[in-house]
């Protein structure tokens, strides 16, 4: 079985300070690669900065910086915000770096050898917030200014010398591969969106510019730089260290199996990429998935409309495990959703301090004064017993579907109704009623520590530092978590030490 498993976020441009959007993408990646981690696949994590384009170099031209100058100081936001969300990417890329440079030329040489790319002349409509170009179709006039239907930015009239790539040509091609492909593209109803796009024709595509200098040079014309995406999307195989396919990396972790981004790069992704990639005979990724957008209320959150929420802001505040855990719980994963403080408080209060911070408070104090935190002898289980403890087992291949096709919030779910589930035993089962029957007190207590265990590992991906703290309890380190071991009602061996454990989350009171 191939045991390798590559993720990558899209690459953020560094034209302002990453927002919650940003923390969105990449705290999902995280989720995807710790669990793959804790399957037993060998995980590389990807994510970067997209430095190169007009968008970057107008930035930069403003604060009358030098592009690279300009990149470098909020690269490294994006770089510091990867400690702060406590993501385990494996590397950070950076299109300015010499080993990307390379790979792009190399990939542009392929192209122009086998007669993929042109020179000729665009004159269109491009959008330089989107760095996108856009037929006259997808064009929109509002207030006298001229703007993209598809993403509501303003677009401004382009005519130069332009190499193209033949995208036209790849367009029956590419619905073949999506044909046999069909969960290339995730969720489904983005893929119908797509694939109407592509049904509708394909026009070549530009992929240089003249009228700026902040790119990557054509190799065969220094007059040209690189398109942006075309730069951009040749990341995910750079980090690989292409152009040298025979090299470990790109061998073992070529195509990738997720490139998780937002819906609004889907096009760039779903039919540029692999066309490009098919057109040098590289393999496409195997998957990409375009999520919804996060939301201030009912309206998209953005710096123009004032209604951001600042990730750190709410992290100081919050803490960061709530907000992994808000996003990846809250969002209905592909929709749109939104994330006010309000939400965010009653998600914490009922969730993470009622429903699993007690019941983690409960039974370890209950066996502080019991068991002298000692892991219990347990006796055999009863109906009771086995009926909460096998639900791990008898869902585990279900839930093994729900990770693999990107299912969070059904996997997610199952976590929270396992909590109700511990919770209700615990009561049920009376322990403190049971003073005189030892032996059945013990195995109750057994139980209960039994399902903390599982549920704290299948918490590990959304809330790691705190699932840590609880599993130091038991002794288990991060490098020993394996997901397989949720199947498992023995796992805790009889007179173990436990831990005392802290309080995890505070319950938010409100006076206001
Ligand atoms: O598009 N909600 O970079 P970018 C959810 N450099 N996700 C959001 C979001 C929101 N409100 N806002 C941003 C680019 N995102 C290119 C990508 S990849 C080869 C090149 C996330 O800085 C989401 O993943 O504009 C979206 O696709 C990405 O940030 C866009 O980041």
């Amino acid at each position: 079985m191939n045991k390798n498993f590559y993720i990558t976020t899209p690459i953020y441009y560094p034209s302002a300070k990453p927002h919650m959007g940003h923390a969105y993408s990449s705290i999902v990646a995280d989720f995807f690669a710790r669990i793959k981690r804790i399957q037993g696949f060998n995980v590389f994590y990807l994510t970067g900065t997209d430095e190169h384009g007009q968008k970057i170099q107008r930035s930069a031209e403003k604060l009358g910086k030098d592009p690279l100058l300009f990149c470098d100081e909020i690269s490294k936001t994006f770089r510091d915000l990867s400690d702060i969300l406590n993501l385990s990417n494996t590397d950070f890329i950076r299109t300015t770096e010499k080993r990307h440079a390379k790979s792009v030329s190399n990939l542009w040489n392929i192209l122009e050898n086998k007669g993929e790319i042109y020179l000729s002349k665009y004159s269109g409509w491009y959008s330089v917030s989107d760095e996108a170009f856009y037929n006259e179709e997808e064009i929109e006039e509002k207030a006298g200014n001229k703007l993209s239907k598809v993403s509501g930015s303003p677009v401004e009239w382009v005519e130069e010398e332009s190499y193209f790539f033949k995208l036209s040509k790849w367009q029956e091609p590419l619905l073949k591969f999506y044909s046999v492909n069909p969960k290339f593209i995730l969720p489904e109803t983005r893929k119908n969106e797509v694939i109407s796009f592509v049904k509708s024709g394909l026009k070549d595509l530009s992929v240089s510019r003249k009228s700026f200098s902040w790119g990557i040079k054509v190799p065969s014309n220094k007059d040209h730089v690189i398109y942006v995406w075309l730069d951009a999307l040749t990341n995910y195989i750079s980090a690989l260290n292409y152009p040298n396919e025979n090299d470990k990396l790109f061998k073992q972790f070529w195509p990738a199996d997720l490139h998780l981004i937002g819906k609004d790069i889907l096009r760039f992704h779903a039919i540029y990429w692999p066309a490009f990639l098919l057109a040098a005979d590289i393999k496409p990724p195997k998957r990409v998935y375009g999520h919804g957008w996060i939301l201030s209320g009912e309206e998209k959150m953005s710096k123009s409309k004032g209604n951001i929420l600042e990730p750190l802001e709410i992290i100081e505040n919050y803490g960061l495990d709530p907000l992994r855990y808000y996003l990846i719980k809250e969002v209905s994963f592909g929709n749109d959703g939104n994330i006010s403080k309000e939400k965010l408080e009653s998600c914490i209060n009922s969730d993470l301090a009622n429903n699993y911070g007690n019941l983690c408070q409960r039974v370890i104090s209950f066996c502080e004064k019991n068991t002298n935190l000692l892991v219990p002898q347990k006796d055999k289980f009863n109906e009771d017993d086995i009926k909460v403890l096998d639900k791990f087992l008898s869902n585990y291949d279900q839930l093994i579907t729900f990770i693999d096709n990107q299912n969070i919030n059904s996997y997610i779910n199952f976590i929270v109704d396992q909590l109700f589930a511990a919770n209700k035993y615990f009561n049920d089962q009376e322990p403190w009623k049971k003073k005189n029957d030892i032996s059945r007190l013990n195995t109750i207590l057994y139980v209960s520590l039994e399902l903390i265990r599982k549920i704290t590992i299948m918490l590990y991906p959304i809330i790691p530092e705190t699932s840590l703290k609880v599993l130091k309890i038991f002794g288990i380190n991060e490098n020993e978590i394996t997901f397989k071991s949720i199947k498992n009602n023995d796992f805790l061996k009889a007179n173990t030490k436990i831990y005392k454990l802290e309080i995890l989350f505070k319950k938010i009171i409100n006076n206001d």
